[in-house]
């Protein structure tokens, strides 16, 4: 694989020549189910063949060395086993660092420090889990250098930690689970609740997914984030009060919803948890369709999808609405909605193949005239999940 070989050029060149190993985690796409995750809900994502790839050696001292081809202004990172405590200056190693904390903390122990050179394709804030990517692939490569066995659902879950208790970011499990477990072709459902998963074959036919990227850098994710998370655990609480034996909005159905809602006494609150509890019905729903071949119903309830984090979650923006209310009026479009946690960061659409570049030219257009700069496109396609990689 040529890429391979320049990376290997690339981290003799660092390190010099030694016997490495090669690694690759993708990222993801969310076909649909946003912000569900947290809630106890269902999502339905997919892992990407945009992804992070890694080289890697041992050392016989307990130094690591990180090097970023994307950050190549930053240089060689250094930092020691013996502190890996998360430090603003580092940048991007602190996702490195805060994957080997997390897995000594649970007992895992590394011996000696390594080298790595990593380089990713995913755009960058883009939405589609650069960071996760990069933290399954450092758990990859560590159980490989150290000859660790980590279960998958553990690495995944020490992904999760590495965002909630080294960065602070109360994410859910959906985007480390997309990566960890991702098969070519296929996405998966997983049931938060319950931690279940089923994997379903995604056939297309001749349509395709179109990964739109505002552009728009996501700044003001992080604390949004944080606070609709609130905002929908708060709603659960009322809900629990007014006598509802929940224990996530997962377990309500529409219906249910419906003829409670007004336990919660605050229409904001309202408006959060009804996205919650609609968007995890329409996620089963659109793993139905799409199993049962109903690619319409199945772009119908994208847009829903989208309808919902416009106007009931709030987490859109001119940015995102202009891009996907634009792929909708296309031809040859059968749904669109924003993927990931949105204030930025990508969209998707299902555009039919041969429709795919006129759609592309018309939707730059109409975010350029109104939003003032220029999106990307990217056709989509499943791959795999994090793995070591053959020589
Ligand atoms: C981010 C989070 F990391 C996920 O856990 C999920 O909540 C998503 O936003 C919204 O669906 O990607």
């Amino acid at each position: 694989m040529k890429r391979i070989k320049e990376l290997n050029t690339a981290f003799a060149e660092k390190f010099g020549p030694k016997t490495t190993q090669q690694f690759f985690a993708p990222g993801r796409i969310n076909l649909i189910g946003e912000h569900t995750d947290y809630n106890g809900g269902h999502v339905f994502p997919a892992s990407i063949t945009y992804g992070t790839y890694g080289v890697a050696a041992k050392r016989n001292d307990s130094k690591v060395f990180l090097y970023s081809m994307n950050f190549a202004t930053e240089g060689v990172i250094q930092v020691d086993l013996d502190n890996l405590d998360y430090d603003p200056k580092h940048g991007w190693a602190n996702y490195v660092k805060g994957m080997i904390k997390k897995l000594q903390e649970q007992g895992y122990y590394f011996d000696n420090g390594f080298d790595l050179l990593v380089q990713g394709n995913i755009p960058n804030g883009a939405g589609l889990s650069s960071s996760a990517s990069l933290e399954l692939l450092v758990g990859v490569m560590l159980e490989d250098l150290y000859q660790l066995e980590v279960n998958r659902l553990d690495l995944v879950e020490t992904g999760q930690k590495v965002e909630n208790e080294y960065f602070g970011l109360h994410t859910g499990i959906m985007d480390q689970f997309a990566i960890g477990f991702g098969k070519e072709d296929e996405a998966i459902l997983l049931d938060v609740n319950t931690m279940k998963h089923e994997m379903v074959p995604v056939v297309l036919g001749d349509y395709a997914i179109v990964i739109m990227n505002t552009n728009k850098r996501r700044e003001l994710s992080d604390s949004k984030y944080n606070e609709r998370r609130s905002e929908c655990e708060e709603a659960l609480r009322r809900l629990q009060a007014g006598g509802l034996e929940i224990d996530s909005l997962g377990q309500l159905t529409n219906a249910e919803f419906d003829e409670n809602q007004d336990l919660i006494q605050d229409e904001i609150l309202i408006k959060r948890a009804r996205h919650a509890v609609y968007e995890n019905q329409r996620t089963i729903d659109a793993k139905f369709e799409l199993s049962a071949g109903n690619l319409k119903a199945f772009g119908k309830l994208l847009d829903e999808s989208h309808a919902s984090l416009r106007d009931d979650y709030e987490v859109t923006g001119l940015e995102l609405d202009t891009l996907v209310s634009s792929a909708q009026a296309q031809e040859g479009v059968l749904g669109a909605r924003m993927t990931g946690a949105g204030f930025g960061g990508c969209a998707i659409a299902l555009v039919k193949e041969s429709e795919i570049t006129k759609f592309e030219n018309n939707v730059y257009d109409d975010y350029l005239k109104i939003v003032g700069y220029t999106p990307e496109f990217y056709v989509a396609h499943i791959g795999d999940g994090a793995m070591k990689l053959k020589d």
